[in-house]
């Protein structure tokens, strides 16, 4: 039985023994850097097909770039994966919760993965150990969740801030913000987090502080992303170039740019919004603001689709580029770019795509058409890959109506440009 005291220790020798619950895209790059640090690291999934994809897959979140690190913690056995299971918990003196927390259909939070960790924590006696919730949550879920378990063990909420993709914003780099729900407990996660990470480490005074400045961050993303894209629409309203705008408006010392766009995607700024709105409305209390900009900001493929139809006529020849929910990165989830091809097959206008990132059998595994690498009469940017500037020489000549998701073109391209807060004709 390892005492509180002896988990000080064990941490900071480097000695703790560290399970990281779901290996995605936070668990998988947080499994590594434990284990380039010098632990050892459990690596626990929900799967044998999981398993064996991370210990025998080679394309396991390609996009992330990882690889290589994986390959080299796997050989040297400093990261094991195994299942999760009750079983898996004993030897283990660190549990980190890195599960999702998506939305079902009608933007409810899902909390599946959550209670389905939280059922098999039950279910064993957690004395000496500290439990980590990385998974993003509303205030109060990580102490309902995982508060009143066997044992006297430590409990800690630290938000992910991992941006996928970005080579810049590696995990150990960015500030990591903890609450614990005792000063032991902050300490211990303090401790921990500061034995891998190169940069801060920033404490709140509990749990619901942590959870609370996650929502906050992420929410005020969407709502300013909401703000310019409403300041876009007016902007081609009144026939002003809304990126001028902002690159004037960011002279000013307190304003932080964002920028219009086809929509909002990926498994963060389009979801985390709807877990605060949620609890603000179970409590009684009007994120009308938050509302507004979550729908203003889903609002926006479709926004598109009224100035694709203006130009469009019958028999043209159209070419969506991107199906990743942001630029220079594989991943597509809840991308606006899918939601904007939904959109034509509604309509019933036959296109095609291309995606650097994507081949084309990935293309029609998503129900879409790889697109021939020739000038089509319309093209539409719905993702801004740094690689669309070689791109444009394939896909625009002058006889081509470029259709700007992305606001990526400075200047007249093709027989116009149609963005949003801006057009070249
Ligand atoms: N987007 C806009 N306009 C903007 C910024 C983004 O339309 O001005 C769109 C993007 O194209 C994308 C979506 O919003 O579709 C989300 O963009 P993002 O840059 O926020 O990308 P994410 O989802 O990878 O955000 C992550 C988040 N990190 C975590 O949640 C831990 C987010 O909090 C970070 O702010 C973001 O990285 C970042 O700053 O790079």
């Amino acid at each position: 039985m390892v005492s509180k005291f002896s988990l000080d220790s064990l941490i900071l020798t480097k000695n703790a023994h560290i399970g990281v619950i779901g290996l995605g895209y936070v668990g998988l790059p947080l499994a590594i850097l434990f284990a380039q640090k010098g632990f050892t690291v459990t690596g626990l999934v929900r799967s044998q097909e999981r398993k064996l994809e991370i210990t025998h897959g080679k394309k396991y979140l390609a996009d992330l770039g990882i690889q290589e690190n994986l390959q080299a913690v796997l050989n040297s056995g400093s990261l094991q994966v195994e299942l999760f299971t009750p079983q898996s918990i004993a030897p283990l003196n660190v549990l980190i919760v890195c599960v999702p927390t998506p939305v079902d259909e009608r933007k409810n939070p899902d909390l599946t993965s959550i209670r389905q960790v939280s059922s098999i924590l039950s279910s064993v006696d957690l004395t000496g150990k500290l439990i980590v919730n990385e998974s993003t949550v509303a205030p109060g879920t990580t102490r309902e969740y995982f508060g009143n378990f066997k044992g006297n063990y430590s409990l800690v909420c630290s938000p992910e801030r991992v941006d996928p993709g970005n080579k810049e914003k590696e995990v150990a780099k960015i500030p990591k913000v903890i609450g614990g729900r005792d000063t032991v407990s902050t300490k211990f996660g303090s401790i921990l987090y500061k034995s891998v990470l190169d940069n801060q480490v920033v404490t709140v005074s509990s749990l619901e502080a942590a959870e609370m400045s996650k929502m906050l961050e992420n929410t005020y993303r969407a709502v300013n992303i909401a703000l310019i894209n409403e300041f876009a629409l007016l902007a081609d309203n009144l026939g002003i170039d809304v990126m001028e705008v902002i690159e004037a408006a960011k002279t000013k010392w307190s304003f932080q740019p964002h920028y219009p766009s086809i929509g909002v995607g990926g498994h963060c700024i389009p979801i985390d919004p709807y877990y605060i709105l949620h609890l603000a409305n179970e409590k009684g209390i009007n994120f009308r603001v938050v509302h507004n900009g979550l729908k203003q900001n889903e609002n926006m493929p479709g926004v598109f689709i009224e100035k694709f139809i203006k130009v469009y006529k019958k028999k043209m020849t159209v070419v969506v580029y991107g199906i990743a929910y942001k630029k220079n990165i594989k991943d597509m989830r809840e991308s606006p770019a899918i939601a904007f091809c939904n959109l034509l097959k509604v309509k019933k206008i036959p296109f095609s795509v291309y995606d650097p990132y994507f081949n084309d059998q990935e293309i029609r595994k998503i129900g879409f058409s790889p697109a021939k690498k020739n000038a089509p009469d319309i093209f539409v940017v719905a993702t801004d890959h740094d690689a669309l500037k070689e791109d444009a020489n394939i896909f625009i000549d002058t006889n081509t109506i470029v259709i700007d998701g992305r606001n990526f073109f400075q200047k007249k391209i093709g027989k116009l440009v149609i963005g949003i807060g801006r057009q070249f004709v």
